[in-house]
This record gives structure tokens, C-alpha cells and sequence, in this order.
């Protein structure tokens, strides 16, 4: 069971897929859906389609979004209407993907039944769940135009580059949500629940932000290990240092750690991966040191069966 974002998440999940064997061990990855957005009257799911498209071999490796072999003709064109926004690229292959999952929600069916239907072309190896049914967007509160305004994560990330300060990230319509099927059950079912080395504000921080989501990976038997994001007091990849500073966290593996805090000190905490050199005191929380760096398949099959390994221990302490 893993909790995950994007680009981050894929990868991960992709080296632990490489690490299991799957005659006898399935994966089931809650995915972020803060990061959707409605573009061109197309519903966009950036992190659920990073895990399809990565686990299912069709991602472009180097941007970790969108498709590989990749065209933008239909983008050139919309530019050639001056259609709103220029800054969200939508490629040609990808817009199969929103058309198709546009058409489904239009007719009334579930991003679960959605995200499953796309999955049986892409075969991802692991069972996706969007972390809720329901749609919720993280919107950053911004100071612009001399004033405080709100706008979606995406314009702030993409258009942006997370330059803008940000004041506070809201996840609209989370609260009226509730974990989407099969969340609450994989969770108590788990032998181990991994936070893969995501986003902690608004990959991870998201997902549990969801009513019900926190509690479940809390109360559940089986053991609970993260993986830093953070590595020697920077990012892998992504601005999780402009996300981190918004929730008072410093940008290090020992901050991150400690907010999400042991899971007996009432977090959710039994394990935490941090990488080589680095070092972190998270009290209550069995640290480990092992490269976290994903440059290749063997370091992120690696890394995963680290944390699996400190999960048994986790379990057997
Ligand atoms: N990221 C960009 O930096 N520029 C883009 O134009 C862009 C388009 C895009 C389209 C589809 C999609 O699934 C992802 C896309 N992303 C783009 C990445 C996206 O912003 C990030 O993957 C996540 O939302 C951040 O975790």
C-alpha cells in the first residue's frame, strides 16, 4: 500500500513493482487528485496519469508527465486561438486520455470507474485508487496584484514555477469528500503502508487531508515506513522547498520526518528512510540512512526493498 503523488510517487512505485513478485504480492497506490484541473472542458489528472503512464510504459521519462513521442499540434493551434490558458501543454497522445476520461465523468461514471477503465488499456501492474472520488483542488493563496488571491496549484506550479509566495494552500471541496472505494479496506488489509517520497504538503499532506484517509492509515495493523523527499536539504525533484516553508517545516529529511511524527506520538510514523549522509532525530521513529537518489531502476528496486525490510522490522520490534 503505498500513498503517492506524481513524477516522485511513479518512480518509486515502479522500482517497488520491480521489487515484489507479483504471483504473490499485489500494490495498491492511493494517488493525489489535488493537482486536477479542468482545461479546455477536459479533466486533467496529472499525478494518477504519471503513475499510469510510467508503471504502463508510456511516460516521457525525461519530463515524468505526459506521453512519450510526444506531439503539440492541437497546442499550437489552440495558441493560434489565443484559447486560454498558453501555460498548461497539453500534448496530442495526452489528450486521448483527458477525452476519454471527460467523456466517462460526463456520463456519470466514478474517477475510480474512470481511472480503472484507462488502467486496463496501460495494464499499470499496480491498482490505482484516486484518494477520493469526490473533486477537491489544491488552490495556493498568493499575493498578487497587490492583493491576497487564490489561484489553482497548477497555475501557481506550472505558470508560476511556485516563484509566487505563497501564503497557505487550500484544498477546496475536501471537505465534503470521503475516501474513494477501496482506500479504507486496502489500507486495513496492508502488510506495509509506504509514503513514497512525494510532495509532503501537497502530494501527501492532500491525501491524508481527506476526512477519514488519516485515520485509517493510523489505525491500521500493519506497519507504516516513509522515504524523504528531502535530500541533503533539497528536493530530488519538484518545490517541495517552496511547499514545506507555507506549514512551518523546515526543508530537511529530520523536518519532514518529524511532521509526519511517530505514530505513537499520534502520527503516523513507525519507519522513515532518509537518504545516505544524511541524518535525522525523529522521536518515537526507526530511522535508517540508504541511498534515496531514483537515477536508475536497480537504485529505486533498492530503495523500496529498504523500506519493506524496515517495515518487517518495524513490525517484528
Ligand atoms: N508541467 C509543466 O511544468 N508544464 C506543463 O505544461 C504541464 C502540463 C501537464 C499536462 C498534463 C499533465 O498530466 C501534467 C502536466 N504538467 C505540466 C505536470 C504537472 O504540473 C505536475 O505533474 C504535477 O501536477 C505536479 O505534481
Amino acid at each position: 500500500m503505498v500513498l503517492a503523488g506524481g513524477v516522485g510517487g511513479a518512480r518509486f512505485l515502479r522500482g517497488l513493482r520491480a521489487a515484489l513478485d507479483p504471483a504473490t504480492d499485489r500494490i495498491t497506490a492511493v494517488v493525489n487528485t489535488g493537482d486536477d484541473l479542468t482545461i479546455h472542458g477536459l479533466r486533467v489528472c496529472p499525478d494518477l496519469d504519471s503513475v499510469m503512464y510510467t508503471l504502463g510504459g508510456g511516460i516521457d521519462e525525461e519530463r515524468g508527465w505526459g506521453r512519450a513521442g510526444e506531439t503539440w499540434t492541437t497546442q499550437t493551434e489552440l495558441a493560434g486561438y489565443g484559447a486560454e490558458p498558453d501555460w498548461f501543454s497539453l500534448g496530442d497522445r495526452d489528450l486521448a486520455t483527458h477525452l476519454v476520461r471527460t467523456r466517462m465523468l460526463d456520463a456519470g461514471f466514478s474517477l475510480s470507474d474512470v481511472t480503472a477503465a484507462l488502467c486496463a488499456r496501460w495494464q499499470p501492474g499496480v491498482e490505482l485508487l484516486p484518494m477520493t472520488d469526490q473533486r477537491v483542488e489544491t488552490h495556493v493563496l498568493v499575493d498578487l496584484d497587490a492583493g491576497s488571491r487564490a489561484i489553482h496549484f497548477q497555475e501557481w506550479w506550472v505558470r508560476y514555477r511556485a516563484q509566487l509566495p505563497a501564503r497557505a494552500f487550500v484544498q477546496v471541496g475536501v471537505e465534503s469528500s470521503v475516501p474513494a472505494p477501496g482506500v479504507v479496506q486496502a489500507l486495513a488489509e496492508a502488510d506495509a503502508i509506504l509514503l513514497a517520497p512525494s510532495n509532503p504538503v501537497v502530494s501527501i499532506g492532500t491525501i491524508l487531508g481527506v476526512p477519514g484517509l488519516r485515520d485509517a492509515v493510523a489505525t491500521a495493523p500493519a506497519p507504516i515506513v516513509g522515504l524523504s523527499p528531502i535530500v541533503g536539504g533539497a528536493p530530488v525533484r519538484g518545490m517541495a522547498d517552496r511547499c514545506l516553508p507555507v506549514i512551518g517545516v523546515p526543508t530537511t529529511a529530520e523536518g519532514v520526518g518529524r511532521h509526519y511524527a511517530a505514530r505513537t506520538h499520534g502520527g503516523l510514523l513507525d519507519g522513515w528512510l532518509v537518504h545516505t549522509g544524511d541524518r535525522a532525530d525523529v522521536p518515537g521513529v526507526a530511522v535508517e540512512a540508504v541511498p534515496l537518489l531514483m537515477t536508475d531502476d536497480d537504485r529505486t528496486r533498492a530503495m523500496a526493498q529498504a523500506a519493506l525490510e524496515l517495515a518487517r522490522r518495524c513490525r517484528d520490534a
